[in-house]
């Protein structure tokens, strides 16, 4: 059987992990959920992995959940499948993500990749919560990580009209950070992704728990987490490393520690 999800461990500490179910334009049924979350719950746990690209092919990163698996489903039946667990591995995971978009990414694609970090987006992927056209809504996030991206009026239009957007769109709304000819959004997440595999550990993992856990807080609060984590790092090796490379002029060699 093929695998629909492949996890693959490349040098420079970083795991490509690519949904890989073309047929269906990798539509998220529960087995390929199923797969991301013990791909991603494996991935949390290898400290050899410093940063994760997960994308799909030239054609989707991934076209929504299984219409063919929600089109009978009970809403009783939805309650059941408790599918926001698969998710919650990706939530949860410490290690930046970036979800590298070629073609589309709608519905449940579009959600799964703003549980990422960071989006790098082909100029011509085409973007969509189009749930509405279907008689839903988005229930993974579309309405809310989508918000407070590209704030309440792109959300409103992208969630109630249900039209797609193009990538290039995408990062004028400031919902991808890097934008880029299609054929080269693996080379340009992958590029990113070696430059933070080459960062400090630590400090990476303290700045993502710093950004994603203060900004649902007060600002106070937010910005005490902030400081204690950056207080923190004062006590890792890699800080001792850091300053002294900087003041011998030397490159430094961070171990994580
Ligand atoms: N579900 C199941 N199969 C799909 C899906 C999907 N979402 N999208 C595409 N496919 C299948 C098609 O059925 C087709 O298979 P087959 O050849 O066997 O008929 C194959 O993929 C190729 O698709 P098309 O022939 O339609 O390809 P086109 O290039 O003509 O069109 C589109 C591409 C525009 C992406 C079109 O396929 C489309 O509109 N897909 C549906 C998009 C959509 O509505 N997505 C939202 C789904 S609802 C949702 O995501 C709710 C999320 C709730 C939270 C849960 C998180 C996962």
């Amino acid at each position: 059987m093929t695998e629909l999800v492949l996890t693959e461990k490349l040098e420079n500490n970083i795991a490509l992990v690519r949904l890989n179910r073309p047929d269906a334009l990798n539509a998220l049924n529960i087995a390929t959920r199923q797969a991301i979350a013990k791909s991603f719950a494996k991935l949390q746990d290898d400290a050899e992995v410093r940063c994760i690209v997960l994308t799909g092919n030239d054609k989707a990163f991934a076209a929504g959940a299984d219409l063919k698996e929600l089109s009978s489903a009970s809403s009783i039946e939805m309650f059941k499948r408790r599918t926001e667990r698969y998710w919650q591995v990706v939530n949860n995971t410490p290690q930046p993500i970036i979800a590298a978009i070629q073609g589309y990414a709608m519905g449940g694609g579009l959600e799964l990749a703003m549980m990422c970090d960071m989006l790098v987006v082909g100029e011509n992927a085409q973007l969509a919560q189009p749930e509405i056209k279907v008689g839903i809504m988005p229930g993974a996030g579309g309405t809310q990580r989508l918000t407070r991206a590209v704030g309440k009026f792109n959300a409103m239009k992208i969630n109630l009209l249900g039209k797609a957007f193009s990538g290039q769109q995408a990062f004028d709304m400031g919902l991808a950070c890097e934008v880029c000819p299609d054929a080269e959004v693996l080379e340009v997440a992958l590029k990113m992704a070696t430059t933070i595999s080459r960062m400090p550990p630590l400090a990476v993992q303290a700045i993502k728990q710093s950004i994603l856990h203060g900004q649902d807080a007060s600002m106070e609060a937010a910005l005490f987490l902030e400081r204690k984590a950056f207080q923190q790092l004062f006590a890792s090796d890699d800080q001792v490393e850091g300053m002294q490379a900087f003041i011998e002029k030397r490159r430094p060699s961070f171990t994580g520690q």
